[in-house]
């Protein structure tokens, strides 16, 4: 039951499961499906990884999770996760930023979008209803803890299909958010 965290690495002692995303797991997720095989073909990077900790996944648990995101683009979108909405969408979530540099984007079914920055300390609150995504805008790994209801489960479907709202670009030596034209 008792864990610990690194909060320089966010390394945790204790990990249940890992879950790593390669380019190639990220097919229909960037907008740039072009840029996103060439990506694939010179190597195939991991562009995130995610070590969860879970006690039960019957309701009223908790689980937590470290993602660390690693920094780069696909055809000027930044590296981000897939984002899902929770299977169960009453349930909210909770994001603590340990390092680096990131939005976190959230939308519902209504139209309603928008979105957080992330730097080392920030705590983002995921309202129940919310799809959400993290992008890396930074040029350092962008790390963050996750605790959310352990029988939430993700909805990764919808988000394939239609994408989010909004493609976070980079810009300069910065980021602008856009409008998804295929949304
Ligand atoms: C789980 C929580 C995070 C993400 C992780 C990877 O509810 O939101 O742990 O699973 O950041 O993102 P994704 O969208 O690939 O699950
Ligand atoms: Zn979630």
């Amino acid at each position: 039951m008792l864990n610990e965290i690194d909060l320089e690495t966010g390394k945790l002692r204790d990990i249940k499961n890992i879950v790593v995303r390669r380019a190639s797991d990220m097919r229909g997720f960037f907008s740039n499906s072009e840029a996103l095989e060439k990506l694939i073909e010179s190597g195939d990077p991991i562009i995130y990884e995610v070590f969860e900790w879970k006690y039960s996944s019957s309701p009223g648990n908790l689980s937590y999770a470290v993602t660390v995101l690693r920094s780069g683009d696909v055809g000027g979108e930044f590296y981000m996760t897939k984002g899902h909405y929770h299977e169960k969408e009453e349930m909210g979530e909770l994001y603590i930023c340990l390092r680096g540099r990131g939005l976190l984007l959230m939308q519902n079914r209504e139209g309603d979008v928008k979105w957080s920055e992330m730097k080392r300390g920030n705590i983002a609150y995921v309202p129940p209803g919310y799809a959400h995504r993290s992008i890396n805008v930074g040029d350092e790994e962008f790390i963050f803890l996750a605790v959310y209801p352990s029988d939430a489960g993700h909805n990764y479907g919808d988000i394939k299909e239609k994408g989010f709202r909004k493609l976070v670009m980079k810009k300069g030596d910065g980021y602008e958010v856009v409008d998804n034209e295929k949304y």
